[in-house]
């Protein structure tokens, strides 16, 4: 086999985002596209001479022939091995988990996670460290700096590697080593959590419905609910991954996995529904009747995890992203444990796990997770409330009431207006900024501004800054606004409006949310004019 070096230049647009670099599916198969951005990986971590990696996707368009490219570049760049989940299919978190149990020197994902996939649609690819979580910005600035001077890459000529059968083989000097996507993340969670109090509670009669949207967590949730805990056949739906997940949009969220939605809120529903997304690594919980938010399901989580094994010596810390719900800050005060406010970005909870200084971390993106792995992980999400559920035996509904009549209940939304012109997302940002300083003891309605500012994060493990995490403006009420635009799209800009008020009273604990922050809805388009700036009416998406 012949190892070529290619004579290239720098393609622009090729700045990591919140979670790698995510892009059309059409621009990453355009010339040099992917092969820039994978050899600027190699040279911003420092090469991967006689390094061993862990290379997977969520098996969207496009990944089975990115693996070999990546493969055939890791081999011509001198790397000792690299460890490929079959047909190229590793979830996040079982990535993740590889790359920590093999300790390797990190590992190459494919996935543009929820953002759906085809040619038309979304791919992306990113770097995993060593201790297994998304490469933080230190790394990512590194690699984005490459990707502005490369001038060559380097690929190995050949035929593609055979990633259907299990084993070893060689690429050229390099080890290829095929492994089962699932048994090692099964073997995992079976270590976490209680699988017999879950197996007694299936075995009683307790009906649940999964629903994979045709997303890599299909075999997952198969071998391990049906297979290993013996759910029902046929617990879990829409199993087996598509390279456009059946032509849906794999979040799993109130809008997107709408036939669970109507399933769980219909008649003769099911205990319990969970979904998860394109790459396993988000979650979606809903009861019989009542939809869970993310911030409320960490949580629920915080307060009862030491029903699992796995945490049964009670929790080190507990951290959220900054427009996450405040929910969990009132369970770690009431368990006496630390509670870190983060970026968004599960690369910035890494430092904290790492540490020792949190054991759940959790988003209002539908991302909770502990220190078993360092992706958020959807599937774990759903073993730890069956655990609970099966602890407690009682349902979703009832633990939900006890725990916001116990802690008090946050109403939560996220609005977002997505495909907005960038100039226009980014000079309602420029304005909300300049604006600021003279927000405080402004009145909107009802509403009184306490406090605003721009959320900057000092890393309280290595000392990092990062600056410009979204825009905060706090009200006396004990309610807040946030904005930010997201990292995560391929068009445009998505301006993200996240709404949050506190309710106490028993009384008005069981309202509508988007009645329940009406007046802080209106305050915020008062505040940063969403409509001026983008013509928007409504949100695009409501979750
Ligand atoms: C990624 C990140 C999350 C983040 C989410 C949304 O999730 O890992 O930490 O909360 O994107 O980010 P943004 O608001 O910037 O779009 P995933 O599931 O897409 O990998």
């Amino acid at each position: 086999m012949q190892k070529l070096t290619i004579q290239t230049s720098p393609i622009d647009g090729q700045k990591p985002g919140t979670s790698g670099l995510r892009k059309k599916t059409r621009v990453f198969m355009g010339p040099h596209f992917l092969e820039n951005y994978v050899q600027s990986i190699f040279d911003g971590i420092g090469g991967v001479v006689d390094k061993r990696l862990v290379v997977g996707g969520d098996g969207r368009y496009f990944n089975a022939q990115a693996i070999q490219v990546i493969l055939r570049m890791a081999a011509a760049n001198g790397a000792a091995a690299c460890i490929v989940g079959q047909n190229g299919i590793l979830s996040t978190p079982a990535a993740s988990h590889l790359i920590r149990l093999r300790g390797t020197d990190g590992g190459l994902i494919l996935s543009a996670s929820h953002n759906p996939g085809g040619i038309d649609a979304d791919f992306g690819l990113k770097y995993n460290t060593p201790n297994g979580g998304p490469a933080p910005e230190g790394v990512t600035d590194r690699i984005y700096a490459a990707t502005k001077i490369i001038h060559e890459y380097r690929i190995l000529e050949g035929a593609d590697a055979d990633l259907g059968t299990l084993g070893k083989t060689r690429m050229d000097q390099m080890e290829v080593e095929v492994v089962d996507p699932v048994t090692d993340y099964a073997a995992l969670m079976e270590t976490l959590f209680d699988f017999n109090a879950i197996r007694a509670l299936f075995a009683s009669g307790f009906r649940m419905r999964f629903d994979a949207m045709h997303a890599v967590t299909g075999p997952y949730a198969t071998a391990i609910l049906e297979g290993t805990l013996g759910a029902a056949k046929g617990t879990v739906v829409n199993g087996t991954p598509s390279p456009d997940f059946g032509g849906g949009h794999p979040d799993p969220n109130p809008i997107w996995a709408k036939d669970l939605m109507d399933t769980m809120m219909g008649p003769d529903a099911p205990d319990f529904g969970a979904a998860s997304d394109g790459d396993g690594d988000r979650n979606m919980i809903v009861g019989r009747g009542i939809y869970v938010t993310p911030s409320d399901s960490l949580a629920l989580l915080a307060a009862r995890a030491t029903a699992a094994p796995a945490y049964r010596g009670g929790l080190k810390g507990v951290a959220r992203s900054m427009p996450t719900s405040g929910a969990v800050d009132r369970v770690a005060e009431k368990l006496g444990i630390a509670c870190y406010e983060t970026p968004t970005g599960w690369k910035f909870f890494g430092n904290l796990l790492d540490a020792g200084r949190a054991t759940l971390c959790g988003e209002e993106s539908a991302g909770t997770g502990s220190d078993h792995v360092r992706e958020k992980d959807g599937l774990w999400a759903v073993l730890l409330w069956l655990n609970i559920l099966a602890q407690t035996k009682t349902s979703v509904a009832d633990l939900m009431a006890a725990h916001w009549a116990e802690f008090g209940r946050n109403y939560y939304s996220r609005h977002d207006y997505e495909d907005v012109e960038t100039d226009k997302a980014n000079a309602l940002i420029t304005a909300l900024r300049a604006a600021l300083p003279g927000l405080p003891r402004q009145a909107f309605g009802p509403l009184t501004v306490s406090s605003a500012d721009e959320f900057a994060y000092d890393d309280p493990v290595d000392g990092s800054r990062s600056e410009g995490q979204g825009i905060r403006v706090n009200f006396t009420s004990g309610g807040r606004v946030v904005f930010r635009l997201s990292g995560t799209g391929t068009v445009g800009a998505t301006l993200r409006v996240y709404l949050e008020d506190v309710e106490t009273d028993p009384a008005r604990m069981h309202r509508d949310a988007q009645e329940a922050l009406a007046p802080i809805i209106a305050a915020a388009d008062a505040i940063a004019g969403i409509r001026k700036y983008t013509g928007r009416t409504a949100p695009d998406v409501i979750s």
